[in-house]
């Protein structure tokens, strides 16, 4: 089988990692994250589509219950927001995000019912009304670990940039200890100019504006995003087992179904590397789902016995092995060094 190494250029930053493509399937009910999408008690803002159609306002369910690490994912409405969401995590397809509709209420996607990374996405709609008094932004804020702020980049960013200060001011105000991640998004459309033009001033636009505001101490990261060109990826923070003199190029402990790889050797991790290993999670779980289980349709796409080597036809061998119901390990290796070990 020959598989092709992954997007066109890799990510300005590798710490982001994400998504792969390919298939357009889900997962299995009995892989994928169970019961998704958990949505707040009450309805967002105004008529649908509405200028500041407001956040649903979760209200007690914000807190209380939801005691998992929490990632919001803002923006203005047709950022991507919830392309990103499904792509990274539901294993939709690019392709397929053309046709999600806009999302009219906070919709909480718990990443941990099947994966070993504990976490909340909340997905919200395109615009946050903070003087709404059903949002109680205080309580979402208070509780979150990360906001990923979604700006269209092919699109006028300016009120997205307004948007954007009045939002993270807030937020730094409840909680500043929170991480705050821009992501310059469909960066695909973009020239490979225009796109660091974009994003140049973009960080410096919004950097501006933290200062006016005496707020220097609240750190924006930026990355430039894309569904279709480039795979979304996730942070994989800790680079902690060492793969020198064993053969391998490449190794990644991934939690499955995130795609988010727990720990890495300590070479340098390169994207195609990493979309190389995403792809073959990939393979291994598609091919499993069509021929791994039993008649009836019942037993598990990845278990105890799931393994899997592919040899490339450039000496380049993959391998992946169960680790545990959650993790994989999945190796790059040259062939002759696999052949040698076994
Ligand atoms: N070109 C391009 N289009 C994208 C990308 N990501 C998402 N889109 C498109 O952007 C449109 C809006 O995407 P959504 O994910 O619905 O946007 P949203 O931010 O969730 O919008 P609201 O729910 O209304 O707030 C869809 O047609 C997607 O296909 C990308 O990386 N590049
Ligand atoms: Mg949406």
């Amino acid at each position: 089988m020959a598989l092709q190494f992954g997007g066109a250029g890799a990510a300005e930053e590798p710490a982001l990692v994400g998504g792969s493509f390919g298939t357009a399937d889900s997962f299995p009910k009995d892989f994928g994250y169970g019961e998704e999408e958990e949505e707040a008690e009450l309805e967002g803002g105004p008529g649908p589509g509405g200028p500041g159609g407001g956040a649903g306002g979760p209200g007690g369910g914000a807190g209380g219950a939801d005691s998992k690490p929490r990632i919001l994912l803002m923006g203005l409405r047709r950022s991507g927001k919830s392309s990103i969401q499904k792509v990274v995590f539901h294993k939709m397809s690019p392709n397929e995000t053309l046709f999600l509709e806009s999302t009219n209420k906070i919709y909480k996607d718990d990443i941990s019912n099947s994966s070993f990374v504990n976490f909340q996405i909340w997905d919200f709609p395109g615009q946050m009304d903070f003087f709404d008094p059903t949002f109680d932004y205080e309580m979402i804020f208070r509780g979150t670990g990360a906001l990923i702020y979604v700006i269209d980049a092919q699109d006028d960013y300016m009120e997205a940039l307004t948007r954007l200060h009045i939002t993270v001011s807030k937020a730094y105000k409840v909680n500043p200890e929170m991480n705050f991640e821009v992501f310059i998004h469909k960066v695909d459309g973009l020239s490979d100019d225009h796109k660091i033009e974009t994003q140049r001033d973009i960080h410096q636009r919004a950097n501006d504006d933290l200062t006016d505001a005496g707020l220097e101490k609240l750190h924006l990261r930026f990355r430039s995003t894309d569904l279709f060109i480039n795979s979304l990826i996730i942070q994989g923070p800790f680079a902690c087992f060492s793969s020198s003199n064993s053969g391998i190029e490449k190794a990644f402990l991934f939690d499955v179904v995130s795609k988010i790889y727990i720990a890495t050797d300590s070479s340098p991790v390169d994207m195609q590397s990493y979309e190389l290993c995403c792809d073959m999670i990939d393979v291994v779980i598609d091919v499993s789902c069509i021929y791994g289980l039993k008649e009836d349709g019942t037993g598990s796409a990845y278990d105890k016995e799931s393994m899997a080597i592919i040899k490339l036809n450039n000496t380049t061998v993959l391998y992946l092995k169960e680790v545990t119901k959650f993790l994989a390990l999945v190796c790059i290796l040259r062939e002759e060094s696999f052949e040698r070990k076994g």
